[in-house]
C-alpha cells in the first residue's frame, strides 16, 4: 500500500489534499507534541486515528516514536523510559496501529548539509557532503545545521557529545541490545511490528558512532531478538549513499526473512565518496534502480507500507524541506504505477 508521511494538524498539507492523491490509502504519521520520553496515551492515538479516518484513509505507520537519548546511552534512566516506550507501543497496539518505525541514531536524525540543493532542471533538493560537514560549528549548538535550528543549545549539544565520548560502536549494540530485549516482547503480544530506520547517512558524524548502516547490521538487529515483530523499515535511499550497500541483496536477504515491515523508496546520487543529492523519485534520476528495488520488496514477499521520501522543491512550493507535497505525490504516483505493473495490483 502507498502511504504518505503526514506531520498532523501542524503540516501545512492538509489531509483533504493527500486523499486527492490516487495512489495514498494510507498515513504515516506521529504525535510530535509529546515530550521524548513519555508514554502515549491511547486517547491521543486514537483521536490521531479518528482524524485520518474521517478524511477516507487508514493510519498505517506510526513514524515515529523517538528513542530517548538515555536509551542509546545506557544510562540508569533508561528503565523508566524503556518503560514508556513500551506503554507508548502497547497503546499503539490497542489503537489499531500496526508498524513502528523508529532509529537508534545519536543525537541528530537525519543530517544534510543542504536543504535547497539547485538541481539541473531548477528544483531544489535536499543534499549531504561531508565536507561541508567538517566545517560546520557546533559551538552554538545545533544553530549553523540546516535543519536544525531548535533542536538543541550549545550546552545541551556539548553535554550530549561529551556523554557520547564513553559510547563507541560496540556499547551502543549493546544498548539496541537491552532496549530490543525489552520492547521486542511488547511488541509482539501488542501486535505491533518495529521497525528500525537505517542510519542516515550511514557513517559515523561528529564523531559520533552510528551502526546500523549496512545489510550486515540489520541482519544483526533481526538476529538480537529473533521475533517476527523486530524488524526493520527498508530506507532505499538512506542505504544507497554507501554504494557498498546492495539494495536487492539487502532486500532477499532482510525480507525472505519477512522483517520488513515499511519501506521508504526515494532516489539519490552519489556526488562523490560520502556525498550526494537527492533526486526525483524514477530510476534514471538517480543511482538507485527502482524497479529491481519494488520487483525485489515483491518477491520476498513485502506486501506492507510503502511510502515516497523526501520530495524535490517543484513548481514554486515553499514548505518543510523535503516534504512539500508536489513531488512527493508525484513519487507516490511513481511507485504505484512500477507496483502495479510488477503486482498486478
Ligand atoms: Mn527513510
Amino acid at each position: 500500500m502507498i502511504t504518505f508521511r503526514w506531520f498532523g494538524l501542524r503540516d501545512s498539507i492538509p489531509l483533504a489534499y493527500i486523499r486527492q492523491i490516487p495512489a495514498v490509502r494510507g498515513i504515516v504519521s506521529a504525535l510530535f507534541e509529546i515530550p521524548v520520553g513519555e508514554a502515549w496515551t491511547l486517547d491521543r492515538l486514537a483521536r490521531l486515528r479518528a482524524e485520518v479516518e474521517d478524511h477516507g484513509m487508514t493510519l498505517e505507520v506510526i513514524e515515529s516514536v523517538p528513542v530517548h537519548e538515555d536509551i542509546k546511552l545506557g544510562r540508569p534512566t533508561r528503565d523508566r523510559l524503556i518503560d514508556n516506550y513500551c506503554e507508548s507501543i502497547r497503546n499503539m497496539g490497542r489503537a489499531g496501529v500496526r508498524v513502528l518505525c523508529y532509529n537508534f541514531m545519536p543525537v541528530f536524525d537525519w543530517m544534510r548539509t543542504e536543504l535547497a540543493h539547485p538541481l539541473v532542471d531548477g528544483s531544489t533538493a535536499l543534499a549531504y557532503d561531508d565536507a561541508a560537514l567538517t566545517k560546520v560549528d557546533l559551538s552554538r549548538g545545533t544553530a549553523d545545521l540546516p535543519g536544525w535550528a531548535t533542536a538543541y543549545s550549545a550546552s545541551e549539544l556539548d553535554g550530549l557529545l561529551d556523554s557520547y565520548s564513553s559510547v563507541d560502536g560496540k556499547k551502543l549494540w549493546e544498548n539496541l541490545g537491552y532496549f530490543l530485549e525489552r520492547v521486542v516482547p511488547v511488541a509482539a503480544s501488542s501486535r505491533v511490528r518495529l521497525a528500525l530506520h537505517p542510519d542516515d547517512p550511514p557513517w559515523s558524524i561528529f564523531g559520533l558512532p552510528r551502526i546500523i548502516t549496512s545489510g550486515a547490521a540489520l541482519e544483526r538487529v533481526i538476529g538480537i531478538v529473533d521475533d517476527p515483530a523486530n524488524g526493520i523499515t527498508f530506507c532505499a535511499g538512506s542505504l544507497a549513499a554507501d554504494a557498498g550497500n546492495d539494495l536487492v541483496d539487502i532486500i532477499q536477504c532482510i525480507g525472505g526473512r519477512e522483517r520488513i515491515h515499511f519501506a521508504h523508496c526515494r532516489n539519490i546520487r552519489r556526488t562523490g565518496v560520502r556525498s550526494f543529492e537527492e533526486t526525483a523519485h524514477p530510476s534514471d534520476h538517480g543511482d538507485i534502480d527502482m524497479r529491481a528495488v519494488l520487483t525485489a520488496l515483491h518477491e520476498a514477499g513485502f506486501d506492507g507500507p510503502i511510502r515516497s521520501d523526501h520530495g524535490r522543491m517543484i513548481w514554486g512550493e515553499s514548505g518543510q524541506p523535503g516534504y512539500g507535497l508536489y513531488d512527493r505525490a508525484l513519487g507516490a504516483m511513481y511507485l504505484q504505477g512500477l507496483w502495479e505493473g510488477i503486482t498486478g495490483e
